[in-house]
């Protein structure tokens, strides 16, 4: 019965953890996967988050179900995270929101929540964006297709590609946007290009749909980093946005997130969030508690609140720092390349254009792990390993 079965492929970001793991490599270094590690290189449990677990330990609560919508006061703190505490659309109660399993699973209520509302309707995706993106739309039966985002020749965004190519999806096409630091370019919009792209949605009635898995990562300040979707929603439009605190908590493991529909009315919201907690019944029923009770606390806690802001300034900042310090080292070692982007690029991740030869020889000589569309995680690195880098890129780049 099970003897035909064919073998899924690994997936291409978490096979290559797999495959650091199985290296005996002492030099072995691991920019694949996107998760935020500490200057030795080890995960880190933000304080804010072992002070949160403090409280709700000691409040001794029970491990009853949640609600099909989830925990209110992490609904509230979601919605206050993205709009901002107070937002007009709030008061107007025209905000749906479902606590759901991290980004991933956020993402895909909201793609099941395509297949059965907006019928027929088309996904765009960047063109390279996120992997499990094809996956979650693909698996639901949704339809998508790619948008041009990333201009190779000059490291940056290809504008005029993504405008030409929105513009020609049929109105109705719901555009899949990287809310910030986008995954794996590290190339974002300009604000004016953002507005662009507002209007442009507006007027060929294309709904955005916003993956926010990095905000804090970006600039460092969560508000500034929430600039897009804010903007989308002040000239009026109806948004989807899913949320992640797998980085900005470091909350991986929990699967904590949500996804926020921002809609024209508050019947509409009503509506949308019965039909959101239909989906999510028949996907999982009702999502995890701890996780959600962790981001209440610290959102909906001024005190703990200000030391996140802290405290997430400091991985961006351990993240730039580095970024600066793989700069120099490449500009020292090889100086007739250009070598600018890296500290162009912003978030978690530079797109390095090493091709998948040269990723192969950074892997199978350097013990340099990481994606074979030539990212690398910057979260993974530290000033200890800049030089081993460098050597290894240059090495690469020569071959
Ligand atoms: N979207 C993007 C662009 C990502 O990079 C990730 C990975 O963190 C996710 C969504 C979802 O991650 P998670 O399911 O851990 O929130
Ligand atoms: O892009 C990354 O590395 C992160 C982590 O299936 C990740 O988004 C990678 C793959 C995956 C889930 C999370």
């Amino acid at each position: 019965r099970f003897a035909d079965v064919a073998q899924a492929p690994p997936d291409p970001i978490l096979g290559v953890s797999e495959a650091f793991r199985a290296s005996t490599n002492p030099n072995k270094l691991n920019l694949g996967v996107g998760a935020y590690r500490d200057e030795d290189l080890k995960p880190v449990v933000l304080n804010v988050v072992k002070k949160a677990e403090g409280n709700i330990f000691s409040r001794n609560e029970n491990k009853e179900y949640l609600s099909i919508e989830g925990l209110e006061g992490f609904r509230r703190a979601t919605v206050d995270l993205l709009l901002g505490q107070g937002h007009p659309a709030i008061q107007e109660g025209r905000v749906a929101a479902i606590q759901s399993l991290s980004g991933t699973g956020s993402l895909r209520v909201g793609a099941a929540f395509i297949a059965r509302f907006l019928k027929g309707a088309t996904v765009y995706i960047s063109n390279p964006t996120w992997g499990n993106h094809r996956n979650i739309f693909g698996d639901e039966g949704v339809e998508w297709k790619h948008y041009r985002y990333f201009d190779a020749a000059t490291v940056g965004l290809d504008f005029k590609g993504l405008t030409e190519d929105l513009t020609a999806a049929p109105p109705g096409s719901v555009v899949l946007l990287h809310g910030c630091a986008h995954n794996p370019t590290g190339v974002d919009p300009t604000p004016e290009q953002w507005a662009a792209i507002a209007d442009l949605c507006k007027e060929r009635n294309l709904l955005p749909f916003f993956d926010v898995a990095y905000q804090g990562f970006a600039t460092g300040d969560l508000d500034k980093d929430a600039f897009a979707p804010r903007l989308f929603v002040e000239r009026g439009l109806e948004i989807l946005v899913s949320q992640s605190y797998s980085k900005n908590l470091g909350l991986y493991g929990e699967r904590v997130g949500a996804l926020v529909m921002v809609v024209q009315d508050k019947e509409s919201a009503t509506r949308c969030l019965s039909q959101l907690k239909r989906l999510a019944r028949a996907l999982y029923s009702n999502p995890p508690t701890h996780g959600a009770k962790i981001a209440a606390e610290v959102v909906n806690n001024k005190e703990l609140f200000d030391e996140w802001k802290v405290e997430m300034r400091g991985m961006a900042g351990r993240i730039e720092r580095v970024r600066g310090e793989l700069q120099a080292a490449l500009e020292a070692k090889c100086p007739q390349k250009d070598w600018s982007f890296i500290t162009r690029q912003i978030g978690m991740f530079s797109f390095t254009g090493l091709s998948p030869a040269q990723v192969d020889n950074m892997t199978n000589k350097h013990a340099v792990y990481m994606t074979r569309d030539g990212r690398i995680s910057l979260a993974g690195l530290n000033s200890a390993k800049v030089e081993y880098l460098a050597d290894a890129i240059v090495d690469s780049v020569r071959n």
